[in-house]
């Protein structure tokens, strides 16, 4: 039976998507439920919802009573988690400001952010978690924030080029993440991590800040910089890079005889096949799956592919069960 969700179903949807507390979150679902035309063919769907609200206030719960909660430990949300790195009033908090929704405490002095905080950020169709963290110094390292930056998908490492003191600020903050193994090795030729990390020069408006990225340029020759202003420059080309970054691809899910669901891509990781989509789509459908149809990717639109075929973003895909 079609479920014929609503608009209004959808936007509640939509707000799910983008929350980034728990509260939100249960709110979001909470309206989702209100909303949800009540029959048969979405009983499924509101017994679902029912159990993510419970099971979101059950998780709330816990950590709310757990001894030594880690406000270290951010939970992922969205098509990737990627962590800001840097000295303070590089303008980390502002580029998450400008990013997203979050209200992130922006300020002229040094050590506004105390601890990470997360924002959502739109990148095509779907969203991409910031998290803006307290800032580094050689004799202030939060405890617990190594943790946030070793567990991020992807990194963004800031320094601020208005001043000369970028110098300083990237010498330290290469130092303390090599020390603290975030980064496997590093000279002024190349910098090497596990995660996938990306060099903001920022402030770039700032009148001094082609001068000094210059020097920084000079002293680090094999790096690269990507000039950005959280104040509105190279926005557009930095969420491009941090969706590359992520290495994923989005992929629709479609029904027999029916339009593909454009709106809610699933996140994939590059190079996914079929059988990993299923997966996603439901924990028992691998164990079911036979082949698929493929529209974008294939030779041909509608085209039956094997379990182990390779995904492409944009793909739709039709498992055949
Ligand atoms: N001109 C200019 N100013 C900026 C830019 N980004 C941030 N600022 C300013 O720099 C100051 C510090 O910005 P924040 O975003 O609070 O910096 P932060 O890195 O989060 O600072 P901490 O939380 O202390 O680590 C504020 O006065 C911002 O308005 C930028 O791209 N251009
Ligand atoms: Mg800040």
């Amino acid at each position: 039976m079609p479920a014929n969700l609503t608009p209004q179903y959808y936007d509640a949807e939509d707000k799910y998507r983008r929350a980034s507390t728990p509260e939100a979150r249960i709110n979001a679902l909470e309206e989702m439920l209100k909303v949800i035309p009540k029959h048969k063919g979405t009983e499924k769907l509101q017994g679902d919802i029912k159990k993510r609200i419970a099971r979101f206030k059950e998780e709330g719960k816990k950590k709310k009573s757990a001894k030594g909660y880690d406000p270290f430990g951010v939970e992922k949300q969205g098509a990737g988690q990627v962590v800001l790195a840097g000295y303070p009033n590089t303008g980390k908090s502002s580029l998450v400001g400008a990013l997203s929704r979050a209200k992130v405490k922006v300020a002229e002095y040094p050590f506004t952010t105390a601890l990470p905080m997360t924002g959502m950020m739109p990148y095509k169709d779907t969203f991409i978690q910031l998290v803006d963290t307290p800032p580094l110094m050689t004799d202030n390292i939060p405890s617990g924030l190594i943790g946030t930056f070793k567990e991020a998908d992807a990194l963004l490492i800031m320094v601020d080029v208005s001043t000369a003191d970028c110098l300083e600020q990237l010498d330290g903050v290469v130092k303390i993440l090599r020390e603290r193994e975030v980064i496997d090795f590093y000279n002024e030729e190349e910098i090497l991590t596990p995660t996938p990390f990306l060099l903001l020069a920022n402030k770039i408006d700032n009148p001094e800040a082609e001068e000094n990225l210059e020097v920084l340029k000079d002293l680090w020759p094999g790096v690269e910089f990507l000039k950005i202003s959280s104040e509105g420059f190279g926005l557009e080309e930095l969420k491009d890079r941090i969706y590359k970054m992520l290495d994923i691809i989005r992929v629709y899910g479609k029904a027999a005889d029916r339009e593909a669901d454009r709106d809610r891509p699933f996140i994939l990781k590059r190079g996914n096949t079929v059988l990993d989509f299923a997966g996603q789509v439901h924990k028992d459908f691998p164990n079911k799956l036979k082949s698929a149809l493929v529209w974008g990717s294939s030779k041909f639109d509608g085209q039956a592919v094997a379990r182990d075929y390779v995904l492409e973003d944009g793909d739709i895909v039709e498992l055949q069960l």
